[in-house]
């Protein structure tokens, strides 16, 4: 097989003098940072669709990226180019694994006997490639908003047929990620919301849903899948409303529907932020409620409302999404760029030089996050903000050996009470500044 990306090297780590663009600035992966080395707190994957199959079309203009690798779109052939070319582009950035859609690796067919053959030939071809590279996947998932059939969703269609096609899919897509060895199974609800509550029961569809994943949980366990279920939450987009809004939106469907023990979050950086929280806010919900499983590492533009997919280079957010993660102890699942090059970046050459940009921002966002945590004063300033829960009436709050009358009792002892002590917000921006640039 020959070369795809002719002229462009393995990339290397040449450190943060380097002005080859074509070079690692700050991901070096063998560093050791807090005892672990980067490679290992930093499981970058390659998002198949974005990397592989998006051309760069808008609503506006047709593709300006030719993704075609020498091959006839829409072909087997070009499915098989596809393969040749993410396997020699994960190779060449040193990136361990990849994340797809069933639609993703083959043209899809009319009849879904045909499409899945199709599946199956490619999966043995993707399959010998992971051996002979060593290259895993992270998960895989069914793509249930592409296809007209899913213009109301799929769990939540309206249509018993549709959610029997969704069915079908995530079945197959099981199969695929049980065969690629795949750590995780996602469920991005694209279209499992409203645009009117005219038209829509409600309950109908979110119970439904449910139903759908209780199924996908209890076939991917019965052919051997023993990786997570991750709902990826968005609030919008394409529908006007979505059901997975937001990581604790989604958390309490899945406590609701006895969903939570199969499943974790798989976050995304711009849906977090469509719904109007940060990045490290949705992080935060995850990991408190024990359900940080995965990242889709990209950025927005908070000039748009919409998923723009960027790659990441803000620092100070990938800083605190270390942050944590680290404090979470690590993500059972990795940082899949969900992320696409501008449309003017239409080159080989912008595709590597993208994933270069977002694994040196999250290595770079490991290592200020690291500093953080060992210069030990913004840890310092938060359990010091509770302390009154340390002794006294607080501790009596806290271990629950106290009630309604004995608190009021106490309060009418304080006289006025003391304010609660300065939230020092500014000291501690400065502290991040400090640690960032100093
Ligand atoms: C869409 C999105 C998807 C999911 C997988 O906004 O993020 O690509 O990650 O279906
Ligand atoms: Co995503």
């Amino acid at each position: 097989m020959s070369e795809i990306f002719t002229g462009i090297p393995k990339i290397q780590y040449e450190g943060p003098a380097s002005k080859n663009p074509l070079a690692f600035k700050f991901y070096d992966p063998e560093k050791v940072v807090l005892g672990k080395k980067m490679k290992e707190h930093l499981p970058f994957a390659m998002a198949w669709w974005h990397n592989l199959c998006a051309g760069g079309t808008d609503m506006f203009g047709r593709d300006t990226a030719d993704k075609s690798f020498g091959a006839e779109k829409g072909t087997m052939e070009h499915a098989k180019a596809k393969v040749d070319a993410g396997f020699e582009f994960m190779s060449k950035l040193g990136i361990e694994y990849f994340c797809f859609h069933d639609v993703d690796i083959i043209p899809e067919a009319d009849d879904i006997k045909e499409t899945n053959r199709r599946l199956d030939e490619i999966s043995d071809y993707i399959l010998a490639k992971m051996k002979e590279t060593g290259i895993k996947c992270l998960w895989g998932t069914a793509n249930m908003f592409s296809n007209p059939r899913f213009m109301n969703g799929a769990g939540s269609s309206n249509s018993a047929d549709v959610f029997c096609f969704a069915a079908a899919q995530i079945k197959k897509a099981l199969d695929l990620t049980v065969k690629f060895g795949g750590k995780g199974y996602v469920f991005w609800g694209g279209r499992e919301g409203y645009e009117t509550l005219l038209n829509t029961d409600m309950k109908f569809e979110q119970d439904n849903i449910a139903r759908l994943m209780r199924m996908a949980v209890d076939y991917g366990r019965s052919i051997g899948f023993k990786g997570d279920f991750y709902i990826e939450p968005k609030p919008k987009e394409p529908m006007k409303h979505q059901y997975d809004f937001d990581a604790a939106t989604a958390i309490g469907f899945l406590r609701q529907h006895g969903l939570e023990k199969d499943f974790k979050m798989n976050i995304e950086a711009n849906h977090a932020t469509l719904a109007g929280h940060t990045f490290q806010h949705d992080l935060r919900v995850s990991a408190i409620n024990g359900m940080l499983g995965s990242i889709d590492a990209n950025q927005g533009d908070y000039l748009l409302g919409w998923d723009t997919d960027e790659f990441p280079f803000d620092v100070y957010s990938a800083t605190m999404c270390m942050y944590e993660v680290v404090k979470a102890g690590g993500l059972t699942g990795g940082f899949n760029f969900d992320a696409k090059c501008r449309r003017p970046s239409y080159t080989h050459e912008d595709m590597f030089e993208s994933y270069i940009l977002g694994m040196d921002t999250f290595a770079l966002g490991l290592m200020k996050a690291a500093a953080i945590i060992e210069d030990g004063r913004v840890d310092a300033f938060i359990k010091d903000r509770y302390a009154s829960y340390n002794s006294g009436i607080g501790a009596k709050i806290v271990a629950g050996e106290t009630t309604l009358e004995e608190l009021a009792a106490y309060a009418d002892t304080l006289g006025a009470p003391e304010l609660p002590g300065s939230g020092k917000q500014e000291r501690l921006e400065g502290i991040v500044n400090q640690i960032l640039f100093g």
